[in-house]
């Protein structure tokens, strides 16, 4: 049988100290390519992604964005580009290590008979480290959330480690996803599950980021507040 091809995109903003190695990471596994989205990273996080495209021809690819304009619409634009490419799976992760490559050959494995795959901190208890209880309690609340608004039966709505068949992404209107930070995960799964794709999780552990900083924003955290009621209406709820 032949092996699985897998395109790995990457948003990435500020991450000149992570990219290296996730790259590398992700390339020792078979049948993988990475796409890294960067929104022009003042600390040459795309001059970086160049030279990984140097090194590694027809297996890292680079898309560069004009300014920091946000999580979701590099997403957009990476997800429309992956689907132009000669791969069976399109795959998401953040550029931090808090989603670790080790954990990708699960989610390909788990697309055997699903259509999206979700990598879950929440399948089997708690699965995060070096979260302080704050943001614990906030993550897990906004999941309940979302599901009590929304209907949908995931354990993680809001991770950003995900692995999806071409055909289920090509069904997403990804021109309709207006949400930039969480509520961008919320919709695309929103939308997935709207599209009756079948959606499966495996477990994965979540580490907080260790080099580099965090771009949360208080504006971030209001839309995810707001979107599930947006959802929910299209539901005719
Ligand atoms: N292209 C692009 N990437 C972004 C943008 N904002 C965040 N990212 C990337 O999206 C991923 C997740 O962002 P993080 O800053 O780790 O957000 P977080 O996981 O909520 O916060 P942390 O606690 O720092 O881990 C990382 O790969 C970031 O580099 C943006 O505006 N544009
Ligand atoms: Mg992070």
């Amino acid at each position: 049988m032949s092996t699985t091809r897998s395109m790995v995109v990457i948003p990435t903003y500020n991450e000149r100290e992570n990219l290296d190695a996730l790259v590398r990471q992700i390339l020792a596994h078979e049948g993988f390519q990475v796409m890294v989205v960067d929104d022009n990273s003042p600390d040459g996080t795309g001059t970086l992604a160049d030279s990984l495209a140097g090194e590694f021809p027809g297996q890292v690819e680079v898309v560069h964005r004009t300014g920091k304009r946000g999580l979701g619409r590099s997403y957009v634009e990476g997800f429309g580009l992956a689907l132009q490419r000669d791969v069976d799976l399109v795959c998401q992760m953040d550029a931090d290590f808090s989603h670790d490559p080790k954990f990708l050959p699960a989610l390909v494995a788990g697309a055997a008979d699903h259509e999206v795959v979700i990598g879950s901190r929440y399948l089997n208890g708690i699965s995060v480290v070096n979260w302080p209880l704050s943001r614990l309690i906030l993550s897990t609340f906004a999941n309940r959330y979302i599901r009590a608004v929304t209907g949908l039966q995931v354990s993680d709505c809001t991770g950003g480690f995900r692995c999806w068949h071409r055909e289920a992404l090509g069904r997403i209107p990804l021109a309709r996803i207006v949400s930039d930070g969480y509520s961008f995960m919320v919709e695309m799964i929103f939308e997935a599950w709207r599209q009756q794709c079948r959606i499966g999780e495996v477990p994965i552990v979540f580490v907080e980021r260790r080099m580099g900083s965090s771009k949360l924003s208080s504006g971030v955290l209001a839309e995810s507040l707001l979107m599930p009621w947006r959802l929910r209406k299209l539901l005719g709820r």
